[in-house]
């Protein structure tokens, strides 16, 4: 068996790209967090798993795979097991999960979430954030900001790894730069409207063809396609975009999609993966202040014995 290792964090959007595939392929695999909201991607350990200091990152054996379109490809094309996600291209389904896996990944998701928490009036029913992120995103900006000065101190700090945080933080300033201007944000959940009026009639074109109601994005089987749509309703869910994008009101396929995905096992996995993050937060905390823990209670009880005496 394929010996595979996954570095992710459970609500990091290609993180879950990388997860929903391994579970769709029933992959047997070993994994670490890394928690990206405390910056342990940029890390120097993580740093020599990934320059790029980026998650998801599949180590497979004899190297690694840092970038999300490379791990499911792989996984698809290595993995024997579970459902075969990737038609051959030379095929006409192949040619259409292409063209939605392309039209999918040009979605700006990182300026749509951040520009969401930057500008929260934009969400229709509001940011379903575990509580355990409230502080941070209250502060979003300060975190941000915080952010780029981290990376240019660990620039400074580590030489070694210098040409990789000076080019992420290039990429991180222009980045915040798209999410704080309102109007640019505006400007991709408009396209994202578009998109969605894209999705509605191919969902509608399925079933015709195939002529069944319980089809897919483009055919009656499960493909990448229909990965890369979960975790973005997933995701426009978790902003509180899920009214404006595919209420049953407006766009009843894609909802329909929505409630049907919800009971295959794969997604019941991601949305568990999803949900252990405040837990993974809370352990972390707890393993950063053990040493002053095991400190304070030594003292203690170094005072009853004193006392005692
Ligand atoms: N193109 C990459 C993008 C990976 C990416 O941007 N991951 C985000 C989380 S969703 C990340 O690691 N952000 C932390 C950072 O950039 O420091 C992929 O598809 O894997």
């Amino acid at each position: 068996m394929t010996d595979l290792k996954l570095y992710y964090f459970p609500t990091s959007f290609y993180s879950q790209k990388a997860l929903l595939t391994l579970f769709e392929k029933e992959a047997v695999f070993r994994e670490q967090i890394v928690v990206i909201v405390n910056g342990e991607q940029n890390e120097p350990w993580y740093m020599k798993v990934t320059p790029k200091g980026t998650v998801p990152a599949l180590e497979i054996p004899g190297s690694v795979l840092t970038d999300s379109e490379d791990i499911v490809n792989y996984l698809d094309r290595e993995l024997d097991t579970g459902t075969k996600l990737i038609p051959n291209t030379e095929t006409a389904i192949g040619k259409d999960v292409y063209k939605w896996r392309q039209r999918l990944n040009d979605i700006k998701i990182d300026v749509i979430t951040f520009g969401i928490i930057f500008h929260p009036e934009l969400s229709i029913t509001g940011i379903k954030l575990p509580s355990i992120f409230k502080k941070t995103t209250n502060k979003a900006k300060q975190t941000m900001h915080a952010g780029g000065k981290a990376l240019q101190d660990k620039a400074d700090r580590y030489p070694e790894h210098r040409e990789s945080f000076l080019a992420k933080l290039r990429m991180h300033d222009e980045r915040v730069a798209k999410m704080e201007n309102k109007d640019v944000v505006l400007q991709h959940l408009s396209d994202l409207d578009t998109l969605f009026d894209q999705i509605e009639t191919r969902l509608a074109d399925t079933r015709k063809e195939q002529g069944v109601d319980d089809s897919w994005l483009v055919g009656s089987q499960f493909t990448m396609a229909d990965i890369y749509l979960v975790i973005l309703l997933d995701r426009l869910n978790f902003l509180g975009l899920e009214e404006r994008y595919f209420p049953s009101s407006k766009r009843p396929l894609t909802y329909d999609f929505y409630v049907r995905i919800g009971k295959r096992k794969s997604v019941q996995q991601l949305r568990q993966k999803f949900r252990t993050v405040s837990k993974v937060m809370v352990c972390r905390m707890l393993k950063k202040a053990a040493p002053v823990v095991v400190g304070l209670l030594g003292i203690v009880a170094g005072l009853i014995y004193w006392r005692s005496k």
